[in-house]
Formats: C-alpha cells, structure tokens, sequence
C-alpha cells in the first residue's frame, strides 16, 4: 500500500505525532475521543500551524468555519442551517449495515467499528462543487479496512451509500422547500477501486473530537480528490453492487453533476468556471482570497491512474 507524502498530508513527523495522542486515548475506550483533552490539542494545533506557514503547507481552515459553514440539505438550504438544526439528529446507537455483493454481511455499532479499527488523523483539501475550499483535519480509518471485515466477492464492481431517512430527526425530508427539493434518502457511490484507494476514509470525527452532527455525525465518506457532494453524511448503509448505484445529485441534475466527480480545473460546471476557487476562512475582507484549483485537488500522483482510460469531459 502506498504511504502518503508530505505534501499530500502534512508533515510526516506531525501526522504521527497526532496520531500517536489519538491511538492513545483510543486506548481509553472509545467514549475518549470525545473530546481530545484541550492541552494536547491545542499544542498539536500550534505546531500544524506553525509548521504548515514555515513550509508552505497546508494551513487549517479554522475550526469555526469546519463546523459553520456547512452543506446538508437534511437540515436546510443555508450555510448556517445545519449549524443551527442538527442537533435535532440522535446518533447514540446508530448501525452501520454493510451487504451486497459480499462474503460477509454485517451490521456494526459505532463504537465497536471505533475500538476495532485503529482511528488516524488525515488532513485533507476540501473542495466543494461550488468552487469553495477549506482543509480539514479528519479523524477516520480508511475504507478499505472496513471492506476486508466484509470481503467483498467477484461481482462487486461499486460500492452504494445512503444516509439516514428520518424525516422526524431531518426536516429537509419532511419539506420539501426545507430540504431543497432532493430526492431523500441522499446517496452516493464509488467504484471499488475508488473505494479500496488508501486516500479514501470514513470519518468519525475532527479536530481531534467526534463530529458534530452538521458534518455527518456519526460516520460519514471523505474521499479529497472529488467534489464535496460524493462526501456522504450520516451513513447507515454501505451496499456493494454490481450495478453502477445512483447518485443524489447526479439524478437531480446530470448535466451539471456526473458520478465521477473529480474535482477538475479544466472543466468549467455549466454554470461557473473550476479553475479557481474561494478559500473559505482565509481572512481579509469578505473572505474572499481565491487560490488556482488543482488537478484530482492535488491528489493526482495517487488516484490519477484510475481514470487512465477515460475522458474526463465526458465522464465528469
Ligand atoms: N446526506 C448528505 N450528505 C452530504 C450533503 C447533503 O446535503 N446531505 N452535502 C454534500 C456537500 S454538497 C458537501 S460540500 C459536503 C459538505 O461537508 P461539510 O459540511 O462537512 O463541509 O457534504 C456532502 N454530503
Ligand atoms: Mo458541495
């Protein structure tokens, strides 16, 4: 498996390090991830920062921002709306079902899947569709370490992910208007390729804490080379299939959201250009410092090899 480099992630040494606290308190039991103790967290944050200005590196969107500014059509339409509203989501108890084209179907809890696979922290560019960015320090497993406890079999071609229906929890499902008109539950999908690839996780948590449910508590998708849309929130399905699975934005609008995703500077949305974009929390006056968009978001020496054999305009 390949080993991620510095100017993919973070300095090595500061990923470790950070990694060493979180499998430290994860040797506490799971309940102590919440919240990291503040003294190392935030002596952890200052040497990212400062490392991340000295090197040029990636700096961290500012916590506030991570859980402010926020896309979930669950809980309204507006940046702020699910800041404000999913509180509202329950998540003690939540299952994980995983099935489909596998060996081995199964049902997890949360905690357990946390205790059971060694959680790591990953920064990662975040790009959104709307031609906005942030960097966001995940806390997850990969995906693929899920997969192996299910084994997926020779038929398994994609992998299909739903969130929650609750239109009790989530008012975006009830109303219509609430919920900006998607067809709920919202779901995604990934080739098995793209799902097995080292850079693609499940997150349950950042900086250093459990989500928070605005950004997809208890466990949600982040793969960092595609558009924010395909990063599914609050998952309680997993299915592999044979069949190429749906996407919600795809089904909503085709010509303007494809399955793939890729964040791609070279071709524009029908409606805005992709070759730049708005770096959410950057400071200066109306937050708009704007920054070229790269290639795969910059994940290119990794994920650029699964698409050789495609055309990139057409399957966007
Ligand atoms: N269930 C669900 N997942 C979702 C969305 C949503 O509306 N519902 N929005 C997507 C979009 S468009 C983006 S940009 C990211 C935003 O993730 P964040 O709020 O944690 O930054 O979540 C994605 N996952
Ligand atoms: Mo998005």
């Amino acid at each position: 498996m390949q080993k991620l480099t510095e100017n993919q992630v973070t300095p090595e040494e500061i990923f470790y390090q950070r990694r060493k606290i979180i499998q430290e308190l994860g040797a506490l039991g799971a309940m102590s991830l919440l919240p990291i103790s503040s003294q190392a967290e935030s002596q952890t944050n200052r040497q990212l920062h400062f490392v991340a200005q000295e090197k040029n590196e990636l700096i961290l969107t500012p916590e506030s921002k991570v859980t402010g500014y926020n896309n979930f059509y669950e809980f309204g339409v507006a940046k702020d709306s699910p800041a404000k509203y999913a509180s509202s989501l329950k998540t003690e108890g939540w299952a994980l079902q995983v099935e489909g084209e596998v060996d081995k179907p199964m049902t997890f809890d949360i905690e357990s899947l946390i205790k059971r696979l060694p959680l790591e922290e990953r920064i990662y560019r975040f790009r959104c569709v709307e031609a906005w960015s942030m960097v966001i320090p995940w806390i997850g497993f990969e995906l693929n370490k899920l997969l192996a406890l299910v084994q997926p079999n020779s038929r398994a071609k994609y992998v299909a992910f739903e969130t929650l229906y609750n239109p009790e929890m989530m008012p975006g499902q009830k109303n219509p208007f609430f919920g900006g008109g998607l067809d709920y539950p919202y779901v995604e999908g990934l080739t098995i390729e793209e799902a097995m690839n080292p850079l693609t996780i499940l997150s349950v948590g950042l900086y250093g804490k459990t989500l928070p449910p605005q950004n997809g508590a208890p466990i949600r998708l982040v793969v960092p080379w595609k558009y924010g849309f395909k990063n599914i929130k609050s998952i309680v399905k997993i299915k592999l299939t044979e069949q190429r699975p749906l996407n919600t934005w795809q089904a909503i609008a085709p010509n303007e959201y494809g399955f793939y995703a890729n964040v791609n500077p070279n071709v524009a949305h029908p409606r805005w250009s992709q070759a730049s974009e708005r770096v959410i929390g950057a400071g200066g006056l109306f937050d708009v410092k704007r920054q070229p968009t790269l290639m795969f978001n910059g994940y290119g020496e990794q994920v650029a090899h699964l698409y050789k054999d495609l055309d990139l305009r057409v399957n966007f």
